[in-house]
């Protein structure tokens, strides 16, 4: 039998605030790997090794899987930072609890709403928001949301948590407090506020309106943009980190050594000196989300649809292949890079090839269908802002058109068309329906087109623009009948 990581076999060596903290003033949403080795860490860091009151509660929105071994290791875990020519890991322990929200929503409505709480951060991805692509307001109509207003007790969405969160402060103490999305949305502080507003309006006239007009005062929700490639953990990383520690970890997250964090500093009751582990603080955040959400996040769809399509389980395999290389690099220098104010302090050459690099990290094994899950909610941050920005310049961004016939083939196939087993992998919420209108529809043009008519993945205005809805098609149809090959030499000839 293992030993196992606690606070007593801990190498002091490896912990990066020895001190624990001497209360939780935050509460977090999301306990998954992207937090544990982003946000923590940062906490911890701040820290330096002095007491604090900056522990975490950490909430896990569904799996007790994580919770329960943090739980038995004394709330600690390990980070193996990992590349092809390192390796390293740090214990952050800054985490006071660890809760399951769908088994205890109370105790998570109770967290929030505790005096002691003065910051709720999120990461529960784009899935967790619960807004129409169509007109980006909450999705009332939703089962979940639906469900959620009927039921102030056990809400079952993160919208719902923090309503009822903030609606308990403002029904007691009333003491401020700051909501920050560190998901990959634009504006995600504005919009987590603009939700968490919509929520709120449909209760009970007497709650809705004491809330709404104690969120006015008392509530802030800084924008942030953030950064790390952090993928599921595999069993070769918790044998990496049982190496470093000498004991087993059943917690541990991998991730790769580049670390980014800008937010607005607009914290109502204090915050960890997140700037002492490297976080910026600016007044605008927007040109770094932008660019990073497009250049990134967008580039890295494109390569996951289609490294799966070529039959490719990691990133750094498929970006590994000359032609997705190629793709790659035109969709980010030809159709994003024209739509983003890059801000003053980045150099877009520099940050251009740090990208391809941390893509090729192999050590991190980063797998194509994790990034190419949630399709439909993800394409909806990266590709129609963009599109729409070249359509109204009467350009076509084919490699955008590109991006969505890749995720169609990958996630809604054509009858007859097998994707493969990396495409196959990908979760999706809408696959059930898309996966109905594709085997329909008796052809790849009319299916397109069903899909941006519905409204479901993109805005509705995308679909009056024909040649882009059209080229979609066409690019659909090269990847079934010649591979993924032949419609990216396609793309790239136009
Ligand atoms: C990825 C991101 O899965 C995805 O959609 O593009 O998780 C990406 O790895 C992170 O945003 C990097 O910061």
């Amino acid at each position: 039998m293992h030993r196992r990581l606690s606070r007593s076999t801990v190498p002091e060596s490896t912990l990066l605030s020895v001190a624990p903290p001497t209360a939780t003033g935050i509460v977090h949403l999301g306990l998954g790997n992207f937090h544990r080795a982003h946000q923590a860490v940062y906490t911890a860091t701040a820290a330096a090794g002095e007491s604090h009151p900056w522990g975490i509660l950490g909430v896990a929105s569904r799996s007790a899987t994580t919770a329960r071994a943090m739980s038995e290791q004394d709330l600690l875990y390990s980070v193996v930072t990992i590349s092809p020519d390192d390796e390293r890991v740090s214990v952050p322990a800054v985490h006071t609890g660890a809760l399951v929200a769908a088994y205890d929503p109370g105790a998570v409505i109770g967290a929030i709403g505790d005096a002691g709480t003065r910051i709720v951060t999120i990461t529960v991805s784009e899935n967790g928001y619960h807004y129409s692509a169509e007109t980006g307001s909450l999705d009332l109509d939703s089962d979940a949301i639906r469900h959620d207003l009927a039921n102030p007790a056990q809400p079952l969405t993160t919208i719902g948590h923090i309503a009822y969160g903030l609606a308990l402060r403002a029904d007691t103490h009333g003491a401020p407090v700051t909501v920050v999305s560190c998901d990959n949305l634009l504006a995600n502080g504005r919009r987590t506020e603009r939700l968490v507003r919509e929520f709120i309006g449909a209760l009970p006239d007497a709650r809705r309106d004491r809330t709404l007009e104690w969120l006015d005062a008392r509530a802030t929700f800084p924008n942030s943009m953030v950064d790390r490639i952090v993928p599921a953990s595999t069993d070769d990383h918790r044998a990496a980190a049982e190496r470093r520690l000498g004991v087993h970890d059943a917690a541990t997250v991998v991730a790769e050594p580049f670390s980014a964090w800008v937010l607005e500093d607009s914290f109502l009751a204090g915050r960890p000196a997140w700037e002492r582990a490297g976080a910026v603080f600016t007044d605008d955040v927007e040109p770094y989300e932008m660019m990073k959400l497009r250049l990134l996040n967008g580039t890295h769809s494109l390569i996951a649809y289609l490294g799966a399509l070529d039959g490719r389980a990691t990133i750094p395999d498929a970006v590994a292949q000359p032609y997705i290389a190629n793709a790659a690099s035109a969709v980010l220098r030809l159709d994003y890079l024209p739509t983003v104010k890059v801000p003053d302090s980045v150099d877009i050459d520099s940050y251009t090839r740090d990208l391809f690099g941390r893509w090729s990290n192999t050590a991190l094994g980063h797998r194509t269908s994790q990034v190419g899950s949630d399709g439909s909610v993800k394409l909806g941050q990266r590709v129609p802002a963009p599109a729409l920005h070249h359509l109204a310049g009467g350009d076509l961004p084919h490699h955008l058109a590109l991006t969505v016939a890749a995720y169609l083939c990958c996630v809604a196939p054509p009858p007859g068309f097998d994707p493969g087993p990396h495409a196959r992998a990908m979760v999706d919420p809408a696959a059930r329906q898309l996966g109905e209108l594709s085997a329909n529809t008796t052809s790849i043009p009319r299916f397109v087109r069903s899909i941006f008519e519905s409204g479901r993945l993109f805005p509705r205005e995308l679909a009056a623009h024909e040649p882009f809805v059209d080229r979609v098609a066409a690019l659909a149809d090269l990847i079934v009948r010649h591979g993924p090959a032949q419609a990216c030499a396609d793309a790239d000839r136009a």
